[in-house]
């Protein structure tokens, strides 16, 4: 028997090794159920993953939204909750922190992202008015087109290939964008809705040579910039990386700057600010916020919790702090790549470049014998379960929905089964369980055979859907 040296990660890649700058104080036991569980588990959540129970899954990949692992100081400002109705000292620290790290002036909890995200709609868009953005997201689109406004893609076209190599591939196009305003009027465009990172199109981010071009295109025809911030933070690690002039300059000074070239920006604190149940909304304008400030009491909460306890809101600001620290965004972002990094060395289609927060796998490419009528992303997705209890999302053509006018579905060109890494919760042991059940998936893969939806739910389907084999 040949021996085989072993050698760690970092002398593989003829580098030291990194690690992660924590060390573990509280464990949560891991549970596998056997193949014949798993089976009858799948059939019961009609093949969606999202009805599965947590206790049926053995790795959770789903999401990295409130699966985060808070730090023992979090954990101790929870026990420092002001539950005053109103004024809570907590909310103070809260808008403390995002003044001091994003940048904007005011600043409302809200109890997630999308709660931020129907205020801003509500308030920012008039009826029949256009939204353009750097690809759609699916409750920040819904919540959009819930307040009249029509979401226009306008992220560049490579955004849309997973095999091409672009730094910054969640660039908005300023021609696309450009023209639109040209077509509709700068009056019919409510505001230019910025995510970075790109979450659909694998986690990809976007310049800071773009924000700045797409600000100057917006003020020379007085239109708005509103950013999704909920992955910001990993975006500026990809700006330190690989955009010149930045290397030298810290994560948290990355975002302050990106963010000043914007109005303002909704947040899903569940994911970049740690915490598992919190969000926040942040303008500059006096007058809109005070629009704003109004309208939360009506569907969040007072101004000073919106929707939160006293002790969410101290959890995230000592989150958002520990958030921007260098240390912790390459490790996290290191682990994200060491799984990206695994599968393309095996010759398995992933979205290219590895993204922010999470590996996204080309089920097109996958299973290409599939069609995407069939459903091939939630077929992979309901194949990996079945190995080995990993747990992943589909977003494809379930996550994408009907035309609203048509109804027949939206294609996109992207058919990706997400594998989402929380932050700071598993190790590197867990990344090679999960390298070897996707390759084990890919190796059968031709037998596998697509599914037929059986239910359908009318918003956001792809929560509630049922599936079952073809
Ligand atoms: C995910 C989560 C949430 C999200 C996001 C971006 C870029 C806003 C939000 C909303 C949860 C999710 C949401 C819809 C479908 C599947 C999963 N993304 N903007 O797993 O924030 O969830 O706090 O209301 O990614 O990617 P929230």
């Amino acid at each position: 028997m040949t021996h085989l040296k072993p050698e760690t990660m970092g002398q593989q890649f003829g580098r030291r090794s990194w690690a992660e700058p924590w060390k573990i104080k509280m464990v949560e036991p891991l549970r596998m159920i056997s193949r014949e569980e798993r089976e009858r588990a799948l059939v019961e959540a009609g093949y969606n993953t999202f009805l599965l129970r947590s206790d049926d899954v053995y790795i959770d990949l789903l999401t990295d939204s409130g699966t985060s692992a808070m730090s023992d100081r979090q954990w101790a400002g929870m026990m420092l909750g002001d539950e005053a109705y109103a004024g809570s000292r907590n909310f103070y620290h809260l808008e403390e922190a995002v003044r001091h790290h994003y940048g904007f002036r005011h600043v409302l909890p809200t109890h997630q992202g999308r709660g931020a995200e129907h205020l801003i709609s509500q308030v920012a868009i008039k009826p029949g008015q256009f939204v353009p953005g750097n690809m759609y997201f699916t409750t920040t689109r819904l919540h959009q087109e819930l307040a009249g406004g029509h979401f226009v893609d306008v992220i560049i076209d490579e955004a849309h290939d997973p095999e091409d190599l672009h730094p910054f591939k969640g660039d908005v196009d300023l021609d696309k964008l450009g023209a639109l305003i040209e077509r509709v009027g700068a009056g019919q465009v409510a505001y230019v809705s910025l995510a970075g990172t790109v979450n659909m199109a694998g986690g990809q981010p976007v310049s800071m040579a773009n924000v700045r071009a797409v600000r100057d295109l917006c003020a020379r025809h007085g239109i708005r910039l509103f950013l999704d911030a909920t992955r910001l933070v990993e975006n500026a690690f990809f700006i330190q990386e690989r955009e010149a002039g930045f290397a030298d300059r810290s994560i948290a000074d990355i975002v302050l700057e990106f963010c000043s070239y914007s109005d303002g920006a909704w947040m899903s604190a569940k994911k970049d600010n740690l915490v598992n149940i919190g969000g926040w909304l942040a303008v500059n304008d006096d007058d809109q916020f005070e629009e704003l400030r109004n309208l939360i009491v009506v569907y969040e909460g007072l101004h000073t919790y919106g929707g939160l306890a006293g002790r969410d809101m101290e959890a995230l600001a000592i989150g958002i702090e520990e958030s921007v620290q260098d240390d912790h965004v390459r490790s996290r972002i290191g682990q994200v790549r060491y799984l990206g990094e695994l599968l393309t060395d095996w010759g398995i289609p992933i979205v290219q470049p590895v993204g922010g927060h999470a590996v996204f796998l080309d089920a097109r490419r996958f299973f290409p014998h599939i069609p995407q009528d069939e459903f091939p992303a939630q077929t992979l997705a309901a194949e990996l379960y079945l190995d080995s209890g990993i747990r992943s999302m589909e977003r494809g053509i379930a996550s994408a929905g009907r035309d609203a006018k048509t109804g027949d579905h939206n294609r996109p060109k992207l058919e990706l089964t997400r594998l989402t890494i929380p932050r700071r919760v598993y190790t590197q042991a867990h990344m090679d369980v999960v390298a070897e059940s996707v390759k084990a998936v890919h190796d059968g893969r031709g037998s596998t055979g697509g599914l037929r939806m059986t239910y359908e739910p009318k918003y956001l389907r792809f929560f509630q859907a049922r599936f079952e084999r073809l």
